[in-house]
Parts: structure tokens; C-alpha cells; sequence
């Protein structure tokens, strides 16, 4: 059996997602996600110019070599673009092994440990009456868990996922502002000062069985993130998530200190040396990494294994920050890892992302129902992708009030 030929696809409803589309000679073909948020044509170049014409004549099947001789390939290992254009690869690939073996790809890693996965929504309000507000709706749907994020009072501008009025919503994801980023600036004393007690009065609102989630977005020190992490324990959080950059693994160990609430790290790792310390010294409780960016299911699914040693579950980051092919692959691992924790999701399931990736995947009442079609569950509709093409964007940058650069 051999690839004949492979497509890369830039473009969707008010996303530029990275479609990768391999084609075997036997008719079989499958599909993959290097949608990389910002930065999308370097996946797909690095696809078009370097993958691809080393794909043609390999044999499809080979998965794991195919995987190896591009990670070592590369030589200059690692690094969100190498590994959204492996990932792609490694998710088509699975995706024709189902296809051939006639199963869904959970079958091949072991089979259903769970009939559904429990997601989580984006709950968001520029203000906490208009967060509380935006909390009831995904109630009201049926979720049992909800990531919510607020305007805080006297901050200069809107943070990270909140909207600049009450009930616009935000789509962080797809409000790129064109290729120069918008500028947001950040007090860190106002938000310590201010998310503690709005994360309690959540409490006190929806009740102890409302699973919430928080996102700190990497914005504090990681001393600040363990003050904030112990101030936040009355909330008990069903996970912090980002409190502080981890490219320094280390730091995690202070939030750990001086505190018990739940930590949850790693959307923007694409490997294994960027989070096996917090997983082996148990410095996390989740493992945030996604296929898209952590190179496929072939290595994902290893630091799932490395996690389950450790008690530490996972969280895989989610759509739309890369597409619903990911979003697939994921929930193929989400039904198998006997350490699933939840799975993110926010909801783009337009008619128009829809009619793109039709899907057998179902969403009810707060979980995902994993198809059981041969394959990944999710199909790519070239007629449909016709519509759309590259368009530049960027989400925001962050700066403090005095101009320093801080964390996005
Ligand atoms: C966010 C990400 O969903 C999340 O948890 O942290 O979506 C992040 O903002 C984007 O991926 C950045 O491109
Ligand atoms: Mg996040």
C-alpha cells in the first residue's frame, strides 16, 4: 500500500484551519490538523515544501516509522511548527489505519473506558453579573463544568477571553484583528485583588456540584500564582489553569507549596520534554497538551501513559483553537485513557464548520459521544473549503501599564 499524493487546505468559517489530506493508492485516505493560532502558513509550508514530497511512496500503515524518520530526521527537533505539521500527519495516518481495520481508532488503542466524555464550556462576561449570566446558559444546556472568566473592575482594558461589553460573548479564537495584534494591558494587582471573591460568589451562586474551571493564562509570577492558587482554595476549583509560564517546570513546585487547588498546564507544550518533570514530580493534576500541537496521537497518547503513572489526568486543550479533525482525534484518546479528565470545548459548531467537517461525533447534555464510524469519525468537504482561504490574523499581545511585554 502506498501514498500517492497529499493536500494541505488553509481556511474555514472564521478560522484558518490547516487540513492536511493524505491519499493512498487504494483509495483510502485520511486526514489531520496543523491549525497553528497565528501563525498558520508555517505548518502548512513546512507540510507543502518538506513533508509531503518525502510522504509520497511510503506505506501508509507504517505509522510509527513514518513519525520517527520526520522527528529525527528534522534534526532541529520540537517546536509548535514541526510538530503541527508532524501532528497532521501522524492523525491521517490514524486515521486510514481505522479505515482499514474497519474500526473506530479508540478500538485500536483499547477500546471504550467510558461511554461519554465530559466537556467543558466557555462561560465569560465583562463584568460578574454578566459572567453569571453567561454561567446559567451553559447550565441550562446541560453542562457540568464551565471555564469562567471576568472583567475585572478598573483594569485598563479587557483580559484574556472577556468581552468589552456585557453579553457580546467573545470569540478570542476568531476576533483576530488583522496581522498587528490589538494590545491588551494588565494589572496583576487588580486581578489578585478581585478574581478571589468572584470565583467565591460563583461558588455560592451555582451551588458545590458545578465543576469550574479558571484560566490565569500564564499572566502570573510564580509566587503571585501561589498566593492566588491558595486564595482561590474556598472556590475549590475543579482546575487553575496557567497560573504561571512553565517553560520553567520548576516553578510549578511553589504553587504546590502553598496550595491544594487543582493545576492544569501544557496547551502550549509540543512535546514531552516540555512537561515530564510536572508529570513526574506530580507538580499538575492535568495535561493540557493537544494532539494538533504535540505532535499526533503517536506521542500524545505516550504522555497520556507517562500521566496515568502519575495520577495526573488529562485536559486536552480544544477546538476552535484547532479544528474539529483534532477535536475527533482527541476524543477518540478521551474515550480510551483510563486518566481522562475532561475535554475542552467551544462550541464553533456553526452549519457552515458543520458542512466543512461533517462528523459522526455527538455532543449531549455536557459530553461527547465518540463515533464509532472506521477512522477518525470526521470527514473534510473540498467543495465546501472552496469557500474560504488565508486570511492574516493575530490574536492580541499583552503589555503592562508601564509598556513591559507580558504574556499573552
Ligand atoms: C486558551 C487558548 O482555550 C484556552 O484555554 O488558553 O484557546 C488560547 O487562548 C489560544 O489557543 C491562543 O491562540
Ligand atoms: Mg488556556
Amino acid at each position: 500500500m502506498k501514498i500517492i499524493d497529499a493536500k494541505v487546505f488553509i481556511g474555514g468559517p472564521a478560522k484558518n484551519y490547516v487540513t492536511l489530506k493524505i491519499m493512498t493508492d487504494q483509495g483510502v485516505y485520511g486526514l489531520g490538523d496543523a491549525t497553528l493560532n497565528n501563525r498558520e502558513t508555517l505548518p502548512a509550508a513546512y507540510l507543502q515544501d518538506y513533508l509531503i514530497p518525502n510522504l509520497i511512496g511510503l506505506d501508509p500503515r507504517r505509522s510509527e516509522d513514518i513519525w520517527q524518520f520526520f522527528y529525527r530526521g528534522a534534526y532541529f527537533r520540537r517546536g509548535p511548527i514541526a510538530m503541527a505539521a508532524f501532528g497532521a500527519i501522524d492523525m491521517a495516518l490514524w486515521d486510514i489505519k481505522g479505515k482499514l481495520a474497519n474500526m473506530p481508532v479508540y478500538e485500536l488503542f483499547g477500546g471504550l473506558s467510558r461511554d461519554g466524555a465530559m466537556v467543558y464550556a466557555h462561560a465569560t462576561g465583562s463584568d460578574l453579573e454578566d459572567l453569571m449570566d453567561s454561567i446559567s446558559h451553559y447550565v441550562e444546556q446541560g453542562y457540568k463544568a464551565v471555564r469562567v472568566q471576568c472583567g475585572i473592575p478598573g483594569m485598563p482594558t479587557a483580559s484574556y477571553a472577556v468581552p468589552e461589553h456585557k453579553g457580546e460573548g467573545k470569540h478570542y479564537i476568531t476576533d483576530f484583528a488583522g496581522i498587528r495584534p490589538k494590545v491588551e494591558v494588565w494589572d496583576t494587582d487588580k486581578y489578585l485583588r478581585y478574581m478571589p471573591d468572584a470565583l467565591a460568589e460563583i461558588r455560592d451562586r451555582f451551588g458545590p456540584d458545578l465543576k469550574i474551571l479558571h484560566d490565569v493564562h500564564h499572566r502570573l509570577l510564580p509566587r503571585e500564582a501561589a498566593e492566588f492558587a491558595k486564595a482561590v482554595e474556598p472556590a475549590r476549583l475543579f482546575w487553575l489553569e496557567d497560573p504561571t509560564p512553565a517553560e520553567d517546570q520548576n516553578a510549578l513546585r511553589m504553587i504546590r507549596q502553598h496550595s491544594t487547588t487543582p493545576i492544569a498546564i501544557g496547551e502550549v507544550f509540543n512535546s514531552v520534554w516540555d512537561c515530564n518533570r510536572l508529570i513526574e514530580d506530580e507538580l499538575i493534576d492535568f495535561i493540557r497538551i493537544a494532539v494538533t500541537y504535540g505532535g499526533g496521537i503517536t506521542p500524545v497518547k505516550r504522555i497520556v501513559d507517562l500521566a496515568g503513572l502519575h495520577n495526573v489526568r488529562t485536559g486536552f486543550h480544544g477546538a476552535p483553537s484547532h479544528s474539529p479533525i483534532s477535536m475527533a482525534a482527541q476524543s477518540h484518546l478521551n474515550a480510551w485513557a483510563p486518566n481522562f479528565g475532561i475535554q475542552e470545548y467551544l462550541v464553533l459548531g456553526t452549519p457552515e464548520c458543520d458542512a466543512l467537517f461533517p462528523s459522526d461525533h455527538r455532543m449531549d447534555n455536557g459530553m461527547i459521544h465518540v463515533s464509532d464510524a472506521p477512522g477518525l469519525g470526521v470527514d473534510f468537504d473540498e467543495t465546501e473549503a472552496k469557500r474560504y482561504s488565508y486570511k492574516p490574523g493575530s490574536h492580541p499581545v499583552v503589555r503592562l501599564q508601564d509598556g513591559t511585554m507580558w504574556n499573552y
